[in-house]
């Protein structure tokens, strides 16, 4: 067993993982079994069924739950499974407030599926100071925030959000997707529970789609586990396998996201046909001294306002070639996308345009190629917009 003392691109290879008890393979074994044989009644080795538990899923919690200097980890078959999971944690007449800014399907789960149920939601600026304080009520159970936002990329003080919410008893929730645990690590601002879209840049190579929880609250951790195994959005043992494969680059890649994405920043910065570009590494973000505070990097993700609206965002979505119109993020090739008619189309439109996802506004993932390329990719499809 790996020390949890090591750092963190030692843990990212190691954590988790010993090498197979029966050959000495030193890659977790994929284990394609739905059951597990026991000596009598009850008489098994810590595995029964594997709904609630499977030796390469075990693996890849101990993990990411070690990246995120977690006690206790929950992988799921989708960001949203892992959503889901923890708003079932909630009764219903409970209110939770969450980021104004979230990914669309965070926002279409709370408001059209659990809104349903006799849960309220408060979508507000978590960005601006006083917005949560001011949005509490007696029935506040849960507060939900993505920082960078999902897709303006606006910062929430983490430090602040556990304080307020550990001084009531609220349960603080960080979904961590955009920075992975690499850059920033919500637990070690006071946060109860971090979440994952594994997809992105925990896995990197966008070939599964995962969800990840971790938490070092035990008792929060069982409740989770038992949802977990009761609600059953859990991964395949391939799909754990991929997602531990893909992580053991975690910080080798982070770190090539985020020196492209900031001469890609640079690049777009300095071009007539691209307005109002958002990095939180650029000095000209509103939030750029908390991103310093908090974060350890600035991430892979940028967005900017091409000139010409709607009928120039297709032209140059067209043109990329490099770049891949894709929805998505987070993998080793670089995508770029609308979020208005593509991740974010969920979101009422006068939310979108009070949010500033305007019809210019272009969302990129800078991938790990040679940022040459990407930047040459850049011009030319800007120069056809
Ligand atoms: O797609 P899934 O693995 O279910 O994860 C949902 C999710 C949760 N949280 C954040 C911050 C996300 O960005 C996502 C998924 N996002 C996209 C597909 C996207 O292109 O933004």
């Amino acid at each position: 067993m790996v020390p949890d003392a090591m750092r963190f691109d030692t843990l990212a290879i190691h954590a988790g993982q010993e090498p197979d008890p029966t050959t000495g393979a030193i890659m977790t074994p994929v284990y394609l079994t739905s059951t597990y044989v026991q000596a009598g009644p009850g008489e098994h080795k810590g595995y029964e069924y594997s709904r609630t538990k499977n030796p390469t899923r075990t693996a890849l919690e101990g993990c990411l739950a070690a990246l995120e200097g977690a006690r206790f980890g929950a992988a799921f078959a989708s960001g949203c499974a892992a959503t889901d999971t923890l708003i079932h944690l909630l009764d219903s007449g409970d209110h939770v407030i969450c980021s104004d800014d979230v990914y669309g399907g965070t926002f279409r789960l709370f408001d059209k599926v659990f809104k349903r149920l006799g849960l309220s939601f408060s979508f507000v600026d978590l960005s601006k100071p006083g917005t949560l304080e001011a949005t509490l009520t007696p029935r506040t159970r849960m507060v939900w925030v993505e920082t960078p936002t999902n897709p303006t990329l606006k910062l929430v003080d983490l430090t602040r959000v556990g304080e307020i919410c550990r001084a009531r008893k609220i349960l603080s929730v960080c979904d961590n997707t955009f920075l992975s645990p690499y850059f920033q690590r919500p637990l070690e601002h006071g946060i109860d529970v971090v979440l994952h879209s594994t997809t992105k840049y925990i896995n990197g190579h966008s070939d599964t789609v995962g969800g990840f929880v971790a938490t070092s609250n035990e008792e929060l951790a069982q409740r989770i586990y038992f949802l977990q195994n009761a609600v059953g959005g859990v991964p395949s043992a391939m799909d754990s396998f991929l997602v531990l494969r893909g992580v053991k680059t975690l910080g080798v890649r982070m770190a090539r996201h985020e020196q492209n994405a900031m001469k890609v920043a640079e690049f777009l910065s300095g071009h007539a046909k691209a307005g109002h570009v958002v990095y939180p590494g650029l000095a000209s973000h509103p939030q750029h001294a908390l991103a310093r505070k908090q974060m350890k990097g600035f991430g892979g993700m940028l967005t900017f306002e091409i000139q010409g609206g709607l009928p120039a965002a297709r032209k140059f979505l067209k043109a990329v070639k490099v770049f891949a119109c894709a929805e998505s993020l987070g993998g080793v090739e670089s995508l770029i996308e609308h979020p208005a008619i593509m991740t974010h189309a969920s979101v009422p439109p006068e939310t979108r345009a009070a949010l500033g996802i305007s019809d210019g506004f272009i969302r990129l993932s800078v991938g790990i190629e040679d940022v040459q390329d990407l930047i040459d990719d850049l011009a030319q499809a800007l120069a056809q917009a």
